[in-house]
């Protein structure tokens, strides 16, 4: 059984012809990717919004049409995966390191559907170290700021570089010792001058598709 597959497909019984749709990142978005490809194939109409150089990638691949902020007047849907899932729906985001244009399209969009494994379902979210986007300039400043929030920075690397977001930013993968209450600590990080964004991603998603102890997909919003 793929789980990945599963729930990423099902996501697509909720795209219409017409509609505008924020396309997410990363390995369970890619099953979805595939299904719209075949959906498009078979005569949807649909203009996608990437959320990341590699997902805009995949859709060209696939033909699935793709539209830019200035061609459209709204985005009806965002489908988009997630790291961990708590039991209010909310969400830490930022392991393909495009949380981001992943958070600006989850916000446009009238609404937004995430797609996760039950591996990503948590009561408490913080198992998983949260993505901080940082400007470059004063990265060494921007750490000390979130040591003093009580987080655990780790720098983002790739072959022992850097890791650059698509938006050429950083990103610091900080352990915090409980998240309890992950709306206030949302609100503080963003105001640490150099912190671009973070990937918790509360109050935002309107449906979850995961799976249920048969293996069946199922919704919770
Ligand atoms: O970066 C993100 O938030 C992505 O959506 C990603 O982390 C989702 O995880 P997945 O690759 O397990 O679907």
């Amino acid at each position: 059984m793929n789980e990945k597959k599963a729930v990423g497909e099902k996501a697509t019984e909720f795209v219409k012809d017409g509609m505008v749709v924020g396309l997410g990142t990363g390995s369970t978005m890619f099953y979805t990717l595939l299904k719209l490809g075949q959906l498009v194939k078979e005569g949807l109409s649909i203009q996608g919004i990437p959320t990341s150089i590699q997902t805009a990638e995949l859709a060209k691949e696939l033909n699935i049409p793709l539209a830019g902020f200035k061609e459209i007047e709204k985005i009806d849907l965002a489908i988009d995966g997630a790291d961990e899932v708590d039991e209010n729906l909310n969400l830490i985001k930022g392991g393909g390191g495009a949380l981001l244009r992943e958070k600006i399209i989850a916000k446009a969009a009238n609404q937004f559907i995430v797609v996760a494994d039950p591996s990503k379902m948590v009561k408490t979210l913080g198992s998983f170290p949260l993505p901080v986007e940082i400007v470059p300039f004063g990265a060494e400043m921007t750490e000390k700021h979130l040591r003093e929030l009580g987080g655990s920075p780790a720098l983002r690397r790739v072959n022992g570089e850097p890791f650059r977001t698509d938006n050429g930013h950083f990103i610091l993968d900080c352990i915090f010792p409980s998240l309890a209450q992950p709306q206030e600590l949302e609100v503080s990080l963003n105001k640490i001058p150099g912190v671009v964004e973070n990937g918790l991603f509360i109050g935002m998603a309107d449906v979850l598709i995961t799976l249920n102890s048969d293996h069946q997909p199922i919704l919770y919003r």
